[in-house]
């Protein structure tokens, strides 16, 4: 407790209370769902904002998914996905004529906090733990080795190689005991696999990259890198400013089994993983705790979140106001 800027997740007025008050005060606009329940018993919590949200089936406008801190430690990854659904409810609250026609034709999707265990326990005990919860030597304890890597345990290349995963429990990247065996995945696959994103903005941090898919391997371009090239910009002109934008398996390194891939191969999904600001030089994965800081970061990052979202859009919808 203490901050001016961060919220757990299970405290009063913390990021799950927050979600639902979405929801309650928005009714033709949000739909909150649980996609699933983590190893402690805490909700995986899914917003859909789209008008007349509980009316219409999922998935039936085209459709975008921010989600957020699969790394318990990337706190900003969380904070700048929720100011960005916010700017997304008060625009709609105050007939904002680019976010209701926005959300008149398009859905917007949010999982604000994809590994909530893990983001609890950086609040109660540790700062910097990274991955779930799981008891891998099963003594009913949470220490130090246990836990695996939210962003290794997918089903796409799972467990391909030692470089790009690890088979060690203590590992920071331990991919798990198998495929999909982590309950934050199954929420998250099913998800991914239920709506058919168009895009997915996959927030971590630290870094100042713009990563896009896939990140397994190297060697063969996929046929969306032109639109991955088009939509990221170049270093010159990157798509979100100073950060670094290319194949996240070429300028940082190879993963097997990560989100991204696996959102592209179900469901043919575009996938980034932004690599959010450290907020001050060396400051790593704990970004100060200063609004303005925090308000400068969402401000770099809401443009490319906003075009991805208008890409998405169908311009030909009749439901699509003008005004
Ligand atoms: O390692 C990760 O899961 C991400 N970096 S982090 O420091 N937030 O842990 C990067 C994943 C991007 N994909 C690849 N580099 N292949
Ligand atoms: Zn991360």
């Amino acid at each position: 407790g203490g901050f001016n800027v961060w919220r757990s997740y299970d405290q009063a007025g913390g990021i799950r209370d927050q979600l639902y008050a979405a929801a309650r005060n928005n009714p033709d606009l949000v739909k909150l769902e649980v996609i699933g329940h983590t190893g402690q018993g805490r909700e995986i919590l899914a917003v859909k904002l789209t008008k007349d949200a509980r009316k219409k089936r999922d998935g039936s406008r085209p459709a975008v998914l921010y989600s957020s801190t699969q790394h318990a430690r990337e706190w900003i990854s969380t904070e700048v996905n929720r100011r960005l659904m916010n700017h997304y409810i008060d625009g709609w609250r105050a007939h904002d004529k680019q976010v209701k026609k926005l959300l008149t034709s398009t859905e917007l999707w949010f999982v604000l906090v994809a590994n909530p265990d893990g983001y609890q326990y950086t609040f109660d005990h540790e700062r910097l733990w990274r991955k779930n919860l799981r008891d891998n030597n099963g003594d009913g304890e949470t220490q130090v080795g246990d836990g695996v890597d939210p962003n290794r345990n997918f089903p796409n290349h799972w467990g391909y190689d030692e470089e790009g995963s690890s088979s060690i429990q203590s590992s920071e990247t331990y991919r798990g005991p198998a495929p999909m065996s982590e309950p934050e995945t199954r929420a998250m696959v099913g998800l991914l696999d239920r709506v058919g994103f168009a895009f997915q903005v996959n927030y971590h941090s630290a870094g100042q990259w713009l990563l896009y898919a896939e990140g397994w391997q190297t060697g063969t371009p996929t046929a969306d890198d032109p639109i991955y090239y088009a939509m990221s910009g170049n270093l010159d002109a990157p798509a979100i400013a100073d950060f670094h934008p290319g194949l996240s398996s070429d300028v940082l390194y190879v993963t097997n089994g990560e989100t991204t891939d696996y959102a592209h191969a179900s469901r043919g999904t575009l996938a980034w993983t932004p690599e959010l600001s450290e907020g001050c030089d060396g400051c790593g994965f704990v970004f100060p705790d200063d609004d303005a800081l925090v308000q400068a970061e969402f401000e770099r990052n809401l443009p490319f979140a906003d075009s991805v979202a208008r890409s998405a859009g169908d311009p030909d919808d009749p439901e699509t106001v003008t005004g």
